[in-house]
């Protein structure tokens, strides 16, 4: 698929003796597994090439990838080409200088609203951008080197943006091209311990916000995290958000709701949903996002109520009018 697009980024790669990689801000596994694995098969391919990623905000939870990334502003980006991956807009970027970069290249799996770049290959259908490299990679396998860091690099940004190989987004090729990355010797156990591993005081955390937990008469989870929870259990403001995803897998449970002190007085809302859109309740409340995970914020515990109350009636519509959820 694509192979004109795929050549002609080959070529541009072999044209330039700079390439600058960025990606979106807050990266996640496959904003980082794409960037850096890319990054490392151009590197043993083209030796005498200056090869830099560009952005410097890897997040905590992926610090143990030992990642190593350039200073934005000092970098020339004059004659440089620059990849930019996972990254669905110009907004998103980490590294908004790097549009100063003499031709600049998209890669990406969202759909396409905001196409940018000299050269663009997305493929919306993808699991993940670090599909596309291992495909990348797969079919210029005679000209391009890997090794065992740079496949470990993308089998995580498979793993993580395809939730294990669960999401629809995965398909045979998902399969396949992460089979091929293994075939390469990618630990899988260390990389999973590395990825899912957490301390113990994150179980009583849990514990706690199981204990705290409400569902509503038709099926809405939701809890509330307040200064105290996240004093008490030293939660930095991702911990504390993250609390949502405790709540994703309760039967007959369409939309759960987290919400979240802020330190301003407001309160933030993460929203998650299954088989229903949730976004158009998020823009309600001052929010947006996907169909089945957005953010809103509220300012009081009255509009909080009203909100869950909301999310209720509209659980309650659907499941109404449709079937086949679970
Ligand atoms: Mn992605």
């Amino acid at each position: 698929m694509n192979e004109e697009t795929k050549n002609a980024i080959l070529e541009k790669i072999r044209e330039y003796d700079r390439i600058i990689l960025a990606r979106h801000v807050r990266p996640d596994g496959d904003a980082v597994g794409s960037s850096h694995g890319l990054a490392e098969i151009l590197r043993l391919s083209f030796p005498d090439k200056e090869i830099l990623v560009s952005d410097e905000d890897i997040s905590d939870a992926l610090e143990f990838t030992q990642t190593e990334e350039t200073d934005p502003e000092i970098l020339d980006y004059s004659n440089a080409l620059a990849i930019v991956l996972d990254t669905a807009n110009l907004e998103r970027l980490a590294n908004k200088r790097i549009t100063e970069a003499k031709e600049l290249i998209k890669i990406d799996h969202h759909i396409d609203r905001n196409p940018y770049g000299d050269i663009s290959w997305v493929e919306d259908e993808r699991s993940s951008v670090c599909e596309m490299i291992a495909d990348f990679l797969y079919t210029f396998r005679d000209v391009l080197q890997c090794n065992l860091r740079a496949a470990t690099l993308l089998y995580m940004g498979i793993i993580t943006d395809s939730g294990n190989f669960k999401y629809s987004a995965t398909n045979g090729d998902t399969l396949r091209l992460a089979g091929y990355l293994l075939d390469m010797g990618v630990d899988i156990q260390t990389l999973n311990s590395e990825l899912e591993l957490r301390p113990y005081e994150f179980y009583k955390f849990q514990a706690c916000i199981f204990d705290k937990m409400k569902l509503t008469e038709n099926g809405v989870a939701y809890l509330y995290v307040d200064k105290e929870m996240q004093e008490r259990f030293h939660l930095t403001r991702s911990q504390a958000s993250d609390s949502v995803d405790f709540m994703s897998g309760i039967r007959g449970t369409l939309v759960w709701i987290a919400f979240i002190d802020n330190p301003d007085g407001s309160i933030r809302v993460r929203l998650r949903s299954r088989f229903m859109p949730i976004n158009n309740l998020a823009e309600r409340y001052d929010g947006g996002g996907h169909a089945n995970a957005s953010g809103a914020t509220v300012n009081s515990l009255r509009e909080m109520q009203a909100l869950v109350k909301d999310a209720d009636a509209l659980i309650k519509e659907y499941k109404e009018n449709n079937g086949g959820w679970i």
